[in-house]
């Protein structure tokens, strides 16, 4: 008998088909943000990266061109076991012979080469406009400035972006996710909260004004609570998205750096599930604040990922990776975060929701209390370990020496 059919048994013993949940989560698309690579950095401008993020770190390699990080993003995927679809930012745009198209202005041949990328590899491909790190953001505000100009910039930039969703869908024939997140606010008490959440809906009204595919495009909206120097105020405030979301009928972004310390998202999903056909997610890690960690498999991923499998809401949930770490190798970052979101994923195929919904009905807490720890002692690695060698990628630890290969062959060259 081997360890996985070994541990095939014993989930059986409580109902648990394995071969189910590795079929479940072989078809399981998850978003794997390209900006990993470059340090949210793009290719269409030199400006240094604002919106209130930031990466630290300075571990040499990071991809420098769209040949680099492609390269990386290819080397990331052979060793992350599951479906991957790639998750853009406008400002990855290619532009060719010395052409250039400022943000207002950019056209889906500005996205060609990721489209040609993402066909070879059979993947869909979802898009966010980039709203930072551009001289037109302007007092740390973009849609919600009082400056029309500036505005108007960034509305066009809005409707410049849905054209280039609308191409990646039809072009993919995967629907694609178009998150729209925008850092304005304050760094400290706002004289005036009302005027920019007004001027952010009337902004989003103008974006959304141009007719769109809705069942190829899903525009999303991301809150967030605060930005490093816009500490006081965010206009795109939880409050405002969800609000807005529900007034539209377009579809919630949660982030899960996003959100007062003690906050959780996994939380929120059954709430967000009630009144919103499909709910969105950037998977991250905040460590004290919205610091972008890599994702690591730890309590609060696993409840999230619990979230989704126990109300079957697999294909209702837009699942993406969100964090940039700039302080270890960039490739193995995006395994890490990677695999870990698989990871929890898997370990919420294996548990057995229905009977610890019926401890919950019947007030059995206690019983339910012991069984849930029980199965943490669950042999699930054997079962992530055949999921792995199932979607030939490296098992355990193995997919390292990749990484220390790609890092001195590759990397250290850079
Ligand atoms: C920022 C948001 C946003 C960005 C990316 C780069 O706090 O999380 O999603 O991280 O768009
Ligand atoms: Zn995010």
């Amino acid at each position: 008998m081997t360890r996985y059919e070994y541990a095939k048994d014993m989930y059986a013993k409580i109902g648990i088909d394995t071969e189910a949940a590795i079929e479940n989560l072989s078809a399981l698309p998850i978003s794997m943000h390209c900006w990993q690579g470059d340090d949210v950095v793009g290719f269409d401008s030199k400006e240094a990266l604002s919106g209130g993020i930031q990466t630290t770190g300075n571990y040499p390699g990071k991809a420098t061109t769209p040949v680099e990080l492609m390269a990386d993003i290819d080397k990331a995927c052979s060793l992350i076991p599951g479906k991957k679809k790639l998750n853009l930012h406008a400002s990855y745009a290619i532009f060719e012979d010395g052409e250039f198209a400022d943000r207002d202005a950019i056209e889906p041949k500005h996205f060609a080469k990721w489209v040609e990328y993402a066909k070879e590899r059979g993947m869909g491909i979802d898009f966010n406009p980039t709203y930072f790190s551009h001289p037109m953001v302007k007092d740390n505000l973009t849609l919600s400035s009082p400056d029309e100009e500036v505005r108007t910039f960034w509305v066009n930039h809005g409707k410049a972006c849905l054209k280039i969703a609308e191409y990646f869908a039809e072009e993919t024939g995967v629907p694609c996710v178009m998150n729209i997140w925008i850092p304005d606010g304050y760094k400290d008490i706002p004289a005036d909260r009302f005027a920019p959440r007004a001027r952010f809906k009337k902004s989003l009204d103008e974006i959304l004004s141009i007719p769109y595919d809705k069942t190829k495009v899903y525009i999303t909206l991301e809150s967030k609570v605060f930005g490093i120097g816009l500490e006081s105020y965010t206009v795109g405030s939880a409050e405002f998205s969800l609000s807005y979301v529900n007034y539209k009928g377009i579809t919630p972004l949660m982030d899960n750096g996003h959100y007062h310390p003690t906050e959780v998202v996994s939380d929120k999903i059954s709430s967000l599930l009630l009144f919103n056909e499909k709910i969105a997610l950037h998977v991250t890690r905040g460590v004290r604040w919205d610091s972008d960690h890599v994702v690591i498999f730890d309590d609060e991923t696993k409840e999230i990922a619990k979230e989704i499998v126990a109300h079957d809401a697999l294909d209702r949930v837009f699942i993406a990776t969100d964090y940039f770490d700039a302080s270890i190798n960039r490739v193995a970052a995006w395994v890490i975060g990677l695999r870990n979101v698989q990871k929890a994923m898997l370990n919420a195929l294996l548990t057995p929701h229905t009977t610890f919904k019926a401890l919950q009905d019947s007030a059995n807490t206690t019983k339910l209390r012991a069984l849930q720890e029980e199965m943490k002692t669950y042999p699930f690695a054997d079962v992530w370990n055949e999921y792995c060698e199932r979607c030939g990628v490296p098992v355990g630890e193995n997919w390292f020496e990749e990484i220390e290969k790609y890092e001195a062959e590759v990397l250290s060259k850079r």
